[in-house]
């Protein structure tokens, strides 16, 4: 019997919260399958090069079956060497008195080396998940520095929020997770990110279909409407979820594990395919939706033969739009500083590269 050929996985800012979280389950066989051997490649700053030593020694002692080798490297061109995944989790924090214009300089000087690094080292098939913030942007800038690689094998999380979004409907239907399907999130990963329910499914007795917004309706039963559930109960809560586990956990980094959950659904579903629902990611806009051609945006995606495909025909209804124009200026704003900095081409993805 041949062995399957080991898939190479980078992951940087493999010694902090959401790499701690996400290694073993990777080198597990979460992301690819178990007969599917793994090389990790732990790419780091100085400053974090001993936390992910210490996590490649755990690695070790997992013994994991699927655990081809693990490497860890603070050289960029080392780190995604042979990558035909990269995990770009690493990103700088915003600091006290940091404006936005300042987070985005100085995750710009990240993204942009990395994304250059991945151009010149990284494999022919090499898929990109950002998940370090301001995810969106970061992924404009490193597909931007990485000319030789199609714009749509980048993309950015906005999986965590459509789980959460999935947990949430669940919860309250009291339904299991899986019985529900065709939510989306679209825009940014920010708190402008637009929950929406009303393309979505619950699954009903012998392989019934109900809609969520019907489903929703009955089970609110008249203590309020859909319409102030969603906007002042549902939406708030799956963008601000983050908070809520760090007001609850006391820890100041939020939601480590099903961070590190998301972007193992987000690669796996990218690998293997979609089933019938479809997921959320942000992805390089086409122009679908209004979005600007170029802009990293999150919308309802398939993915089929390994490539994300935006669900196409749609109708969002108003209250819908307006809050997609809305967390979509915001990340044309942002495109527009990042190159009012010189950190990618003026103009860069508005022709579709
Ligand atoms: P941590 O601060 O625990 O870890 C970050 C690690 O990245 C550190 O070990 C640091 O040394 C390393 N690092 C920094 N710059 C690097 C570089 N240039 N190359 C390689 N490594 C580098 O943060 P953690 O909790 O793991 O979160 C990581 C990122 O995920 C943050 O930007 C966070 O905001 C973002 N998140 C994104 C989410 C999403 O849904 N897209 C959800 C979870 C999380 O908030």
């Amino acid at each position: 019997m041949s062995t399957p050929t080991p898939v190479t996985v980078t992951v940087t800012g493999a010694g902090g919260q959401i790499g701690y979280a996400l290694l073993f389950r990777i080198a597990s066989g979460a992301m690819f399958g178990p007969g599917t051997p793994v090389r990790l490649q732990l790419l780091e700053i100085p400053a974090g090069m001993k936390s992910a030593e210490g996590t490649a020694l755990e690695l070790q002692d997992c013994a994991f079956g699927s655990l081809a080798s693990v490497e860890v490297t603070s050289d960029p061109s080392r780190g995604f060497e042979g990558a035909n995944v990269a995990l770009l989790v690493g990103s700088r924090p915003r600091g006290a008195g940091m404006e936005r214009g300042d987070l985005l300089a100085a995750n710009g000087a990240v993204f942009g080396p990395q994304g250059a690094a991945i151009n010149a080292h990284a494999a022919k098939d090499v898929r990109v998940l950002v998940v370090g913030n301001p995810a969106n942007t970061n992924a404009l800038i490193a597909a931007a520095h990485a000319p030789d690689v199609p714009p749509e094998r980048f993309s950015a999380m906005t999986r965590l929020d459509h789980n959460r979004a999935l947990a949430q409907l669940a919860r309250t239907l009291d339904v299991p997770v899986a019985g529900i399907g065709n939510v989306i999130i679209w825009g940014n990963h920010s708190a402008s990110q637009v929950p929406d329910i009303s393309h979505g499914w619950v699954q009903g007795p012998e392989g019934t279909r109900r809609p969520l917004p019907q489903a929703l309706t009955e089970a609110l039963g008249g203590t309020c409407s859909l319409e102030s559930w969603l906007a002042e109960t549902f939406i708030p809560r799956v963008a601000k979820r983050g908070a809520e586990i760090i007001a609850v956990r006391g820890s100041s980094s939020a939601a480590s594990a099903s961070a590190a959950a998301a972007a193992i659904d987000h690669v796996h579903d990218w690998v293997s395919g979609t089933t019938d629902s479809w997921t959320s990611a942000g992805v390089v806009s086409d122009g679908s939706y209004g979005v600007p051609r170029g802009l990293v945006s999150s919308f309802p995606v398939h993915s089929r033969d390994g490539a994300w495909q935006i669900q196409q025909g749609l109708e969002p209804g108003a209250e819908v739009r307006a809050r997609i124009s809305a967390s979509v200026s915001e990340l044309a704003e942002e495109r527009e500083m990042v190159a009012s900095m010189g950190l990618i081409e003026r103009g860069h993805g508005r022709t579709g590269r």
